[in-house]
């Protein structure tokens, strides 16, 4: 008893030590705590009116505002965001009701939602801006025209609310063009335009946040940059384009050559012809990526520890792998019967060979390629069969030229392929087919016969 009682403590030590945040850490009236090695700021306690957060806290550097961190903070009337910091969380100064100026620096990458909603610059009605119908880009109202007078639209319609460069907030109808110039679209900025039907997102945007265009269901025309993007969680989520069932390709939700979502759990297959992928795309599944795919997000994993890039050598995907410390299995150079990928041929390719016949494991895009090893087409017990064997002496041969399979190559094998060239011997299965066929075109004829003749000339 005494001892299941320890054994309980300890276990409730070890949850507590995980749960618990590190200790509180402060800095001229803020605190804030340490996230992977950065300095989140939590929460603010001195009385400035006037405030620049610092990019730097006791020599750590500060990458994130976090959730709420002003929240209600009367005195504040302005406040400067450090070049390095990079995320402005949700409600991060909402409620600041006297703060009229704000300074985010272009290092910031996201806007969380109501990260400066019922402040004093949200409240002031001056900085809500309505499109200009006449400047080039504006926005159609929807029956085409352009030529609306002002007084005839509903202003909450076509309503939006930057912050230096970054889109905070819309209400938009018809199509809509996103300003170059913008770098951030904030979470939830499109919520509510659900009469928008198509908008373009110029190659400045970095970000389009969470939720961005949630719930936009009449947005079926999303033009996106020539470039991979940041997505937030949910940035298209429910809209036209997401309900579409052609805009989805084996449970991946694509829009043009932009990955946007895989819902795929353990492999992600993407469709050739792919040029981008984004942000949050790929989870934590592994990827097999095509060689036309030119740039990928540096967020497009949510998870690296456990996904592999699975792709060809020289290709871009290669050089992300590398460069983000991803495992990359080079599909030009896959090992037979090596379907775990580890380089070696062993009990562990047989026991997941068996783990495969049995359904009890994916068949991944690769091990279709690596794991057929009788030939037939499948992936099943009998590869696993022939696994075995070869794992104990016993498999039969698979030397390219050794016709009859007795392991060496020589004399006897070119007159078996005379044989079989001239109809007097067959080719009894796949495997050997895989051995009499030295130029790889499917069939076993006069030209495997010279092949090997040459070859054993050579050799000679
Ligand atoms: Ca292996
Ligand atoms: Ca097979
Ligand atoms: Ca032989
Ligand atoms: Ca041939």
């Amino acid at each position: 008893m005494k001892k299941v009682f320890c054994v309980f403590l300890s276990f409730v030590f070890i949850l507590a030590s995980f749960a618990m945040p590190s200790s509180a850490l402060t800095f001229s009236g803020f605190t804030y705590e340490l996230v992977g090695g950065y300095a989140v700021i939590t929460a603010y306690s001195g009385s400035s009116t006037a405030l620049t957060v610092p990019s730097e806290m006791n020599g750590v550097s500060v990458i994130k505002i976090g959730e709420g961190a002003f929240r209600k903070n009367t005195k504040l009337q302005s406040v400067t965001v450090s070049e390095g910091i990079s995320d402005i969380g949700a409600s991060a100064f909402e409620g600041c009701t006297a703060l009229s100026q704000i300074t985010f620096p272009e290092t910031v990458t996201h806007i969380g939602a109501r990260a400066v909603y019922n402040t004093a610059y949200y409240n002031d009605k001056s900085n809500w801006k309505i499109r200009d119908l006449s400047s080039s880009g504006g926005v159609d109202i929807g029956n085409g025209s352009g030529t609306i007078p002002w007084e005839d639209i509903i202003a909450s319609e076509l309503q939006y609310l930057y912050l230096g460069k970054n889109l905070i907030e819309i209400y938009c109808v018809g199509d809509y063009y996103i300003k170059t110039g913008t770098l951030v679209v904030a979470d939830g900025a499109f919520r509510g335009s659900d009469g928008l039907n198509k908008v373009l997102i110029p190659d400045s945007v970095k970000t389009v946040g969470n939720n961005a265009f949630y719930g936009c269901t009449s947005l079926g025309k999303i033009i996106l940059p020539e470039k991979a993007i940041n997505l937030g969680e949910n940035a298209f989520f429910n809209t036209g384009a997401y309900n579409n069932p052609d805009n989805w390709h084996e449970n991946i939700f694509y829009i043009g050559t932009h990955l946007i979502k895989s819902l795929n759990t353990f492999e992600t297959v993407v469709k050739d012809g792919t040029l981008y992928i984004d942000g949050g795309a790929l989870g934590a599944a592994d990827a097999v990526i095509p060689a036309c795919v030119t740039d990928i997000s540096e967020n497009a994993f949510t998870d690296t520890s456990s996904a592999r890039i699975f792709g060809y050598a020289d290709t871009y995907a290669q050089q992300y792998a590398a460069e983000n410390s991803i495992a990359f299995v080079n599909l030009d150079k896959l090992t037979e019967g090596d379907v775990n990928f580890d380089g070696v041929l062993n009990t562990a390719d047989y026991a997941m060979l068996c783990s495969i016949a049995t359904a009890n494991s994916y068949l991944s895009f690769a091990m279709k390629i690596n794991g057929d090893l009788n030939y037939d087409g499948a992936v099943d017990g009998f590869d696993a069969i022939t696994l075995d064997l070869y794992l104990h002496g016993m498999g039969p041969s698979k030397v390219s030229g050794d016709a009859d399979g007795d392991g060496i190559v020589t004399r006897e094998d070119y007159l078996l392929l005379v044989d079989i060239a001239t109809a007097r011997a067959a080719v009894r299965d796949n495997i050997m087919l895989k051995r009499c066929d030295l130029n790889n075109d499917g069939a076993v004829d006069a030209f495997d016969a010279i092949a090997l003749d040459l070859m054993l000339l050579k050799n000679s």
